[in-house]
């Protein structure tokens, strides 16, 4: 197939600005945030450059864009050693202890500077029961750093009126950006809408010399060259086909905008990856994709299949899952509650039902009991406010559907279904890069460590959040502090290496070229039809995202295989995957939203193949109830109990696969 290139021929060349500084800051979500903060506080000082660049708007940008209704990670009263533990048992035994102590460590500063930046977080009150933030604020109760008592859901997870949380987070950060404009004389050092498409390598061959992009707004591209970069681009969505198709399509947990593109960044500079085998399959509020969490932890419901029977306690379903996945089915991890409720979806007693009207029911009559039937009653409406208030802060699709199918959580039960897998290193999922740890905690074995906390395997890339891997259990608080924590390390790294030149191996003109390449095929066949939509001669984002999701779906344990996969299955996936690559070549967009479009796609590609390839080099099922190898379909500790880690070279589209040794730092 004959490949094509762009000489602007047909479509109109766009303005080409380049960008220098010291440490460029890629994506404006929690852990951007966090690094931005942090950056600015060291880099001042030093007359250092920090920029911050967001293919949206930061202020409600990723995946806290539309708020949360708890943060998960806040140490507290608790021991950091329980918290790595309680990450280790979740995400089946395999987890870089140091990177999940060292987070634990510091993500208790980061929630309480979010309440001293004004996130109201709930607290306990005098009578021992619940205060909303707004409340507690009221009461002048004390704040967290005071010593104020949170108002816990589980034991890490603290409830929050997080409906602005982005906002309140965006904001310290758009400030810290503002100090650094002015210590350094910085025109501009925040870009919003502008998307990072690709690392561009050094002349030296280590280094990435510059993020190149496209405003989502004007006819502007963007080369950002920095001395240090930092990756806080999250994770991959819509990569499978969804379980919400036709009308309902686009309608996910984790965001749409979430692309994989900082996968993608990391493995064109060719960053190794680690455990990319593993996904995030939640639990979730069916077609609304209302997360769980609070209704278990907070509201302790039951979740039940439809004849009443709680899965996790069935006899023949757990022995079976301790027969073939050892003790780990004995933690109840999110994986292997998951894998109890299929194996009642596929006996046929389906559908499954969060009993939130039992729930409901018995906090009011402890309410009543306690408080007496007025202030009771008075109680009980507050909370089931809050049991609502928990979706519109967060999924608010949950909530217009359940007023959509007159559904009053007090009195029927709502059904919650496993969703189709996400790629994501911060929530209950651990698919990420390989990067150094801190060096200083005792027990870290020589491979742990290289100079730099949070540096990829690339010199001068940095990751935080989503993208860094083998760490899960972050969430939002636990991510911001990783970014925080990731700044500091690269201000250290910039001023170690203070003679570095980036040296791009693109000139401007092909960097143009490459990223407007789509809007000249557009240009170039258009009028071939009599519909644009349809052409011989190239295909449009939407149809060639549609068939990704059909190959994924299909062969790397998407829903419609109830997850399972095998070698065989991810072999022919790989292959349609391979012909699905060339075919992108010849991806076409009429507007500047259609080529963010086809740059998103380029980005899923690369992630999910890493991910089938991961998949395929893990022969086991260590994480059943997200996916299943039916040819390997147990635990195997023996021969995998370790790490796997990848390397993607994409100058001749090759992978290299290898283990690497699990260490056990805390028992
Ligand atoms: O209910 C580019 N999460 C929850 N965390 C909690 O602490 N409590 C909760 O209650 C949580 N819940 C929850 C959560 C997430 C979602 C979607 C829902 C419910 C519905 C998880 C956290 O939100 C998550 O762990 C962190 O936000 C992850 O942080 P980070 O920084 O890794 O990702 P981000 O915040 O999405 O930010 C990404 C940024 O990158 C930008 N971006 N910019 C330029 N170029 C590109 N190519 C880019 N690609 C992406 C984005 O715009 C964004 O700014 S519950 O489930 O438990
Ligand atoms: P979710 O709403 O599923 O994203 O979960 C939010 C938080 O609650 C995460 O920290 C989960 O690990 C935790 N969680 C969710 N469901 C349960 C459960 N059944 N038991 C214990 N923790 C849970």
């Amino acid at each position: 197939m004959e490949k094509e290139t762009c000489t602007f021929s047909y479509c109109k060349k766009p303005e080409v600005t380049e960008v220098e500084c010291d440490l460029l800051i890629m994506g404006g979500g929690m852990a951007g945030c966090g690094a931005a903060f942090e950056a600015c506080r060291w880099a001042n000082a030093k007359g250092l450059k920090v920029v911050l660049v967001d293919k949206a708007a930061t202020d409600r940008s990723g995946a806290v864009a539309m708020g949360l209704s708890a943060i998960n990670t806040y140490v507290g009263e608790n021991k950091v050693a329980d918290y790595v533990k309680y990450v280790r048992n979740d995400l089946m035994g395999i987890i870089r202890e140091d990177l999940v102590f060292d987070l634990g460590r510091h993500v208790d500063d980061s929630v309480q500077s979010f309440e001293e930046w004004g996130l109201p977080i709930w607290k306990k009150g005098d009578d021992g029961f619940s205060m909303d933030g707004h409340q507690a604020i009221a009461a002048g109760k004390k704040s967290l750093k005071e010593g104020g008592t949170p108002v816990r859901t589980g034991k890490w997870q603290i409830m929050i009126n997080g409906e602005s949380y982005k906002v309140v987070v965006a904001e310290a950060a758009k400030k810290a950006l503002e100090t650094n404009k002015a210590a350094t004389g910085m025109a501009q050092n925040h870009f919003e809408r502008v998307f990072i498409v690709k690392a561009v390598m050094d002349t030296n061959g280590k280094n990435v010399a510059a993020a190149i992009g496209f405003s989502t707004r004007e006819n502007k591209i963007y080369s950002f060259k920095a001395k240090a970069m930092l990756c806080a681009t999250a994770g991959a969505v819509n990569c499978f086909r969804p379980r919400s198709v036709g009308e309902g399509l686009g309608r996910t947990w984790y965001p749409v905008f979430c692309a994989g593109s900082g996968y993608a960044f990391g493995m064109q500079a060719g960053a190794e990856l680690t455990l990319m085998e593993n996904r995030f399959v939640p639990a979730r509020f069916k077609d609304g994709y209302g997360p769980v969490g609070a209704w278990f932890l907070f509201f302790k419901a039951k979740a039940t299949d439809s004849y009443g029977e709680d899965y996790c306690a069935n006899k023949e379903y757990f022995d079976d899952a301790v027969a073939r996945y050892g003790d780990y089915a004995k933690n109840l991890g999110t994986a292997i509650r998951n894998h109890l409720m299929m194996r009642a979806m596929r006996d046929g007693k389906g559908p499954i039902l969060m009993q939130t009207p039992a729930a409901l029911e018995t906090i009011s009559k402890n309410m009543k009991e306690k408080l007496g039937e007025k202030e009771g009653a008075k109680q009980v409406k507050h909370l089931e406010a809050e049991a609502w208030e928990d979706f519109l802060d967060m999924a608010i699709g949950q909530a217009s559907l359940w007023a959509a199918r007159n559904i009053e959580p007090d009195k029927v039960a709502s059904e919650i279904m496993p969703t189709e897998p996400y790629l994501l290193g911060s929530h209950a999922g651990c698919a990420g890069f390989w990067v150094s740890g801190p060096g200083d905690l005792p027990g870290t074995p020589e491979h742990y460590t290289w100079g730099y906390n949070r540096m990829s395997t690339v010199p001068g890339l940095f990751m935080a959040g989503d993208v860094v891997g083998a760490s899960g259990h972050k969430f939002s608080s636990g991510s911001h502090a990783e970014g925080r924590i990731a700044a500091k390390a690269a201000i250290a790294y910039i001023l170690d290496n203070a003679g570095y030149k980036p040296s791009p191996k693109l000139s401007l003109d092909e960097i143009a070229a490459e990223l407007y390449l789509p809007f000249e095929i557009y240009e170039k066949y258009k009028v071939y039809t009599t519909d644009p939509v349809i052409n011989p001669n190239y295909i449009g984002p939407k149809a060639l995202q549609a068939r990704l999701m059909k190959i994924s779906d299909e062969y790397f344990g998407g829903v419609s295989t109830w997850y399972m996969t095998s070698k065989t299955m991810l072999e022919e996936g790989l292959r349609q995957l391979d012909m699905l690559k060339e075919d992108a070549n010849k991806m076409a967009a009429k507007d500047l939203h259609e080529l963010l479009r086809c740059f998103e796609n380029y980005h899923r590609i690369l992630s999910v193949e890493a991910h089938a390839r991961h998949i395929l080099f893990r022969e086991e099922s260590r994480y059943p109830g997200y996916y299943y190898r039916g040819d390997y379909n147990k635990i195997d500790d023996a021969n995998w109990k370790c790490f796997t880690n990848s390397k993607y070279n994409a100058e001749n589209n090759t992978w290299e696969f290898k283990k690497v040794p699990y260490v056990q730092m805390y028992p």
